[in-house]
């Protein structure tokens, strides 16, 4: 903070005083002087305030949204102020996260970005397209692909975000070389968007089921007069699925030791499920996100003492129908004895309750603080 506040101090100091310096009238709302991004150097703006104090117009420094002058240019600055919240960035007018540390088929990238109150990105402009390839490059995080929110599952050809938005076409949007224009659906089997490292980040068409990295966009709080406090309801990568703030690790397959560890890296723990309406929520959510395909480990286990199933909190798991499924017709779980102690929601098994060997490796499913 001090090293940008000098920096604009010897801008201020320098030749090019009153480049990108304009003023407006203090009758304007709050809202209106959010382009003028004084608040990032608080002095000038007392000074600026009381000087204009008399003259009905305040003056700033006129960069977008989300970017600050420096070295007689506006550049982006990261953070959670400018109406995105962490851990989104902000590109352009956007706010975007590019997740670095999985890679998964786009539906799943999909609910990723859900948990965090987000969709997969939109890109609409060329000039909003300039700013992410740009910051991928700036940042170190080229070198994978990136999803982005369209595809033409729908009709094939006919390409479209989420929102029936339509994708432009052409350039300078799409990978072309010659014989190779995208989208080209390559083998009949292209539908959904992406970025591609290895065509400079141009738009191309892939195969929905690639595992890639997800490219989230958040919606902007353009209000910042009163900051961004929470967007969201539960912490990032949290999603309220019937009232539980819960996370589909859909990215790590871990024992169940290691998926305990893995919540508690997010600040939760594996998930109890306690209420039937609960499973019910958690059966409809991954189908309507369309990560059914995905077991997931839950916090019951019976390793402590064979038959008696506990939560981590020590709590008892209910026992009986409707939570336990059963492989074999007319055997209802838990079946497995001692070769089996912990407490899985099987994609093979509906999502009803099995035991199973505690070394398979599954997604986690965490509960941000377990009652
Ligand atoms: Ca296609
Ligand atoms: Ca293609
Ligand atoms: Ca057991
Ligand atoms: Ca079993």
């Amino acid at each position: 903070m001090l090293d940008l506040y000098l920096r604009h101090r010897v801008r201020v100091l320098g030749a090019g005083l009153f480049d990108g310096l304009q003023c407006i009238s203090s009758s304007a709302t709050v809202a209106g002087t959010q382009n003028y991004k004084m608040w990032q150097h608080p002095t000038l703006l007392m000074a600026l305030l009381v000087a204009a104090a008399n003259f009905s117009v305040v003056c700033g420094w006129r960069c977008g949204r989300g970017e600050v002058w420096v070295s007689g240019e506006c550049v982006g600055v990261d953070g959670t102020s400018d109406g995105c919240t962490s851990p989104f960035v902000v590109v352009g007018e956007q706010c975007l996260y590019f997740v670095t540390f999985a890679e998964l088929n786009q539906q799943e990238a999909r609910q990723m970005c859900h948990s965090l109150e987000a969709e997969l990105a939109v890109i609409n402009t060329a000039s909003g397209f300039k700013n992410v390839i740009d910051y991928i490059n700036n940042n170190e995080l080229d070198g994978a692909d990136y999803w982005l929110d369209g595809s033409d599952l729908a009709t094939e050809g006919d390409w479209l975000y989420t929102s029936g938005q339509a994708v432009p076409m052409g350039t300078p949007f799409w990978a072309s070389w010659v014989g190779g224009r995208q989208p080209d659906d390559a083998n009949g089997n292209e539908d959904c968007l992406h970025i591609r490292a290895n065509r400079f980040y141009y738009m191309n068409d892939y195969p929905c089921t690639d595992t890639e990295r997800p490219l989230c966009e958040q919606p902007r709080q353009l209000n910042i007069t009163s900051p961004p406090e929470t967007l969201m309801d539960c912490p990032s990568f949290f999603t309220d699925v019937g009232g539980l703030c819960l996370s589909f690790m859909t990215w790590a397959d871990v024992t169940w030791a290691e998926a305990r560890q893995s919540c508690h890296g997010l600040g939760g723990e594996l998930a109890a499920v306690t209420d039937i309406e609960h499973l019910r929520a958690i059966y409809l959510y991954l189908h309507q996100e369309g990560i059914a395909g995905h077991s997931f480990w839950v916090g019951g286990s019976d390793a402590a003492t064979e038959g008696a199933w506990t939560w981590t909190d020590g709590n008892p798991v209910p026992v009986g129908a409707p939570f336990w499924g059963n492989v074999v017709e007319g055997v209802i779980e838990p079946d497995g004895d001692e070769s089996e102690n912990c407490l899985l929601l099987n994609a093979d098994g509906f999502h009803y309750f099995r035991d199973a060997s505690c070394d398979l490796l599954m997604n986690p499913l965490c509960q941000y603080s377990v009652q």
